[in-house]
């Protein structure tokens, strides 16, 4: 929607499975999401489907800033949310999708003390700054699903954390988001 492109959302439920069906693994043999399929193309990867976004329609607003210094930084930020923000919230996502009685009370604990170490180096990153890199970029956009998830599993950013919080309720307020988060 921040390129003003016109898409269509399955959502998967990764709990009951769905993404190891053989039809959903005719588009992506690694058994994740996301993916994206734009007419023959079929493209796996959060971070691939944003490079080829920008790629293919480099004339709608870009999501990745020109200065190289700038583009770098981005890149930087949304491959922590990949590779660190993720592995932590999923020990908390995993925990919080079991029956509270089977809960694994130490690793519930252990992720949400990684992820509030995350906040703080992602609350450091936005200080004096409305965007992660200069302007709204992938670097914004890759957090955004995993705080919603944060979010919508009961958990709020605390206000230690008013950098993030506040970065997080504009990114609330872009229209794209209510287009693009489930509603349930
Ligand atoms: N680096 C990949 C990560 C893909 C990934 O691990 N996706 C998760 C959900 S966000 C998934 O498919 N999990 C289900 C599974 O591993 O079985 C990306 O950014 O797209």
């Amino acid at each position: 929607m921040e390129k003003g492109l016109q898409w269509e959302t399955t959502w998967l439920d990764l709990p009951k499975g769905e993404h190891k069906k053989p039809e959903y693994l005719a588009i992506n043999p690694l058994g994740k999401v996301p993916a994206l399929i734009d007419d023959a193309v079929v493209v796996h990867d959060s971070t691939i489907i944003n490079e080829y976004l920008e790629d293919s329609f480099p004339k709608a607003p870009p999501l990745l800033p020109r200065d190289p210094a700038m583009k770098a930084r981005a890149r930087s930020l949304e491959d922590y949310a990949d590779a660190y923000l993720a592995p932590s919230l999923y020990k908390i996502l995993r925990e919080m999708r079991k029956p509270e009685a089977e809960r694994d009370r130490e690793r519930l604990r252990e992720g949400e003390q990684e992820v509030l170490k995350h906040f703080a180096y992602l609350d450091g990153q936005l200080k004096g700054r409305q965007f992660f890199a200069g302007m709204f970029s992938v670097a914004d956009i890759s957090f955004i699903p995993q705080l919603s998830n944060y979010e919508r599993t009961g958990y709020k950013i605390s206000d230690e954390f008013p950098n993030l919080k506040g970065w997080w309720e504009r990114m609330k307020a872009r229209p794209s988001y209510a287009a693009s988060m489930p509603t349930d």
